[in-house]
């Protein structure tokens, strides 16, 4: 049995994977044949995003069936050997659930809107308010909430794309349909779950008008979670001991996520937020950009670690993930210290307290996609925001440099393997192009190269096995009101860890307050390693760790 606090878990994004077939769309198959690889970089379970029958409006985030693989994925019995496969390398298999929602081609849904009453109380469907929209709520992928059926006179509501119809939780049928699925894959091996943005589940018994904002405070952390989630907890995964689960939690509070997260509750092994990847937005939006606010990066991130650890919850810390841009070009410097600081932003996130999550490329340095065309995005979100953009008559230049910082796609073109055509993705017509550095970044010759990203990444996952500190020690912020520096100790009965990262392309001087200098070693570097000073200066993006 696997200990969370020792495993680091990585992310697939299937599609852009590995294509076995020259369907130009990665496959179950190309995962099973890059398991050696991801055996040598040493990680423990693989977070596999939804591979299900769906239509790919939001890329397999709209299911139309819980219980079967999209052929063009492959098969179930692909699915199976995956399991198998995996395990031989030990290696664990975490499945992506979206219960928020169903795809409006998903069987449910197609009745409900047949009339079946049965099922259109799946959904959540409201009338028209004095000739307005239930709500003035808004997508999270733009516009509103609610989508006319004309046959009803009525509204359903979704969170996300329209063809995302959100499900109704407070009905109990649809929590046991969901029971069921949950234990149909645990029965295949499944020793993971993520859960979709499942702290979104719970509806507010009134359904009302937000008057300063767009409906979230209603729903997000909503009045039933905790009680759902035990239930589900009760009824699914949490009849066996080995099995992680995480739950994605969007707007969330350190209040509510030890809830969510400390074993006592019996709800989840550990939770997603995404404060610290919203430093950069302007306004709090999304499509307005700003540099990096790293005072508020080194607050949240400082608040989420005590408070969680006060709390006795469990972080799953990440930088990269298919909904973020790719760090490096985003809190780092692809051009001049792209290997600097994409060690940087490694060593800082995995030697925290929690659970480290790496998303496929993220190892290997991978930069954001840097499109100049709107023919070369696909993301829904793009595509949307593209449009509403204009109306609001921004210009196009300014609407490509958004999309080139903030659009999904960026961490979903395909994977770069090596130096050949299509980066040795596809044989085929990639689904989405392919970033032009490949010839450059790609995982051979981060193999060939001791001193590679890779490397590094491989160290940061053994150095957690190797070391209780990391994986359970208390953490505590050091150097807070230092501009450019993201330093923290951690300590575990005898041993302690010291971690300074540089996160600027300049040399900054600190001093240091620490007893028995001597005893530290160095343990990872991203320069030569050194000994520790009271005083010393870190280069640019130097990142040091150092135990006693
Ligand atoms: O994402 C939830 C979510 O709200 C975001 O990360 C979202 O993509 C972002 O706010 C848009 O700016 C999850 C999945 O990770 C994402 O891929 C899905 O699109 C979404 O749920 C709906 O299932
Ligand atoms: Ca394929």
């Amino acid at each position: 049995m696997k200990d969370f606090k020792k495993s680091t878990v990585y992310q697939i994004y299937p599609k852009s994977f590995y294509d076995t077939n020259g369907d130009g769309f990665g496959d179950l198959n190309g995962v099973i044949e890059k398991l050696d690889y991801l055996k040598n970089l040493g990680i423990d379970y693989i977070w596999i995003t939804p591979f299900y029958p769906s239509p790919q409006v939001d890329n397999g985030y709209d299911i139309a069936d819980y219980y079967n693989i999209d052929p063009s994925f492959g098969t179930l019995e692909d699915f199976e050997k995956l399991v198998v496969e995996a395990k031989a390398r030990n290696i664990y298999i975490m499945l992506d659930m979206v219960f928020n929602h169903t795809s409006t081609e998903h069987n449910w849904f197609k009745k409900a809107l047949d009339g079946e009453e049965k099922y259109k109380e799946f959904y959540i469907f409201k009338e028209a308010v004095n000739n307005e929209l239930p709500t003035n709520w808004k997508s999270k992928f733009g516009g509103t909430a609610w989508e006319y059926i004309d046959k009803f006179e009525e509204y359903y509501l979704h969170l996300f794309d329209r063809t995302q119809a959100d499900l109704n939780w407070d009905n109990e049928e649809v929590r046991k349909e969901i029971y069921s699925i949950v234990n149909y894959w645990i029965e295949k091996g499944v020793k993971g779950l993520r859960f979709d943005v499942i702290n979104l589940i719970s509806k507010p018994e009134k359904f009302e008008n937000d008057l300063d904002g767009d409906g979230r405070r209603f729903y997000t952390d909503g009045p039933k979670i905790h009680e759902y989630i035990k239930e589900l907890n009760e009824n699914t995964y949490g009849k066996y001991d080995d099995i992680i689960t995480v739950g994605e939690m969007s707007s969330t509070s350190i209040e509510n996520c030890i809830g969510y997260s400390n074993p006592k509750e019996k709800e989840l092994s550990m939770v997603f937020n995404f404060h610290h990847v919203k430093v950069d937005y302007k306004n709090q939006n999304k499509w307005e950009l700003q540099v990096c606010n790293f005072d508020n990066l080194k607050k949240i991130l400082n608040d989420w670690q005590l408070g969680m650890q006060d709390g006795n919850g469990w972080n799953a810390n990440f930088w990269c993930n298919h909904d973020q841009p790719r760090i490096v070009s985003r809190f780092g410097n692809d051009k001049e210290y792209h290997k600097e600081s994409a060690k940087m932003l490694a060593t800082m996130i995995h030697l925290l307290r929690g659970t480290p999550y790496i998303y496929q490329g993220e190892e290997i340095g991978m930069t954001n996609a840097y499109f100049t065309d709107i023919n070369q995005y696909v993301d829904v979100e793009s595509l949307n925001y593209f449009k509403i953009l204009k109306e609001q008559e921004i210009n196009e230049d300014e609407i490509y440099k958004v999309l080139q910082e903030r659009s999904r796609d960026n961490s979903r073109t395909p994977m770069q393997w090596n130096s050949s055509k299509n980066a040795g993705f596809s044989q085929g017509k990639p689904w989405l192009s392919i970033n032009d550095n490949y010839t450059d970044i790609n995982v051979e010759n981060g193999i060939k190269d001791k001193s590679s990203i890779l490397y590094h990444y491989k160290k940061l996952i053994s150095l957690r096995k190797q070391y209780d500190v990391i994986a359970y020690g208390n953490y505590l912020p050091m150097l807070e009101d230092n501009e450019s520096v993201f330093a923290y100790k951690r300590e575990y009965k005898d041993e302690y860890l010291i971690v300074l990262n540089n996160f600027y392309g300049r040399e900054v001087e600190i001093e240091l307050d620490i007893q028995d200098l001597e005893k530290y070693k160095c343990i990872i570097t991203n320069y030569e390693e050194r000994n520790l000073k009271l005083r010393f200066t870190l280069k640019p993006y130097e990142s040091i760790a150092f135990i006693k």
